[in-house]
């Protein structure tokens, strides 16, 4: 059976923000911490061996706290070290193909940044479990995303979706009551809490706006 997840306030874990491995170990237990609901390992700058050797070392973290923790892009990866699935974007391997690889029971999550993107997604119903739609504002984080879908975008992609849908991209501390008035299922950040000075401290205040703006 696929395990339940909670999109509130989705980690995307970038080890070279963090300060390397160890760094990164740290982050991701202080997020926890905070209330951090799920895990995501992005290293972009990385090779696959360093991938690996942070993944193994993050999981057993992520499943002391119930917490999913999944891989982006990297079905092989997920596979070598048991996470619990796999965060694909649009030119990366088909979701249908990386739902046979992985089984039933992963959690799939595929990014849109468009309605187009999102009218794909709707034929994925029992191949993908949740979406991640941005970039919602420009971000350094990711310098090739596509064009910013703004508030008023993110809005139309969960109207248009079944799925329930993270929120990604520029998102910090003072603008995340803003976008959770689109009604996203959740904020993912990268740079709100992989920089910040106390990660512990900057999941907490992220998670207290999210449940400010749900009341
Ligand atoms: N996908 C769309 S924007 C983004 C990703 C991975 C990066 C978000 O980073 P940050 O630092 O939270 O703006």
């Amino acid at each position: 059976m696929r395990a339940s997840f909670d999109l509130s306030l989705y980690l995307v874990l970038d080890p070279v923000q963090c300060g390397g491995h160890d760094a990164a170990l740290a982050v991701a237990r202080a997020a926890l911490d905070g209330g951090a609901t799920l895990v995501q390992l992005r290293a972009p700058e990385w090779h696959k061996r360093a991938w690996f050797d942070l993944a193994r070392e993050l999981l057993p973290i992520t499943r002391a706290r119930g917490v999913p923790f999944v891989i982006n892009d990297h079905v092989d990866v997920a596979l070598a070290v048991g996470a619990d699935g796999v965060h694909i974007g649009q030119r990366d391997l088909p979701a249908d193909v990386a739902r046979r690889l992985l089984g039933p029971d992963a959690l799939i999550g595929l990014s849109v940044s468009n309605l187009d993107e999102t009218a794909d997604a709707e034929t994925l119903a029992g191949v993908i479990d949740y979406l991640g739609a941005g970039p919602v504002y420009a971000t350094p984080t990711k310098t090739d995303a596509s064009t910013p879908c703004g508030i008023d975008g993110l809005a139309e992609i969960r109207a248009a979706t079944r799925f329930p849908t993270v929120a990604i991209g520029g998102i910090q501390a003072h603008n995340a009551a803003e976008v959770m008035r689109a009604k996203p299922a959740g904020l993912a950040v990268v740079s709100a809490i992989c920089k910040a000075a106390d990660p512990r401290e900057a999941a907490a205040a992220l998670r207290a706006s999210i449940a400010r703006a749900r009341t």
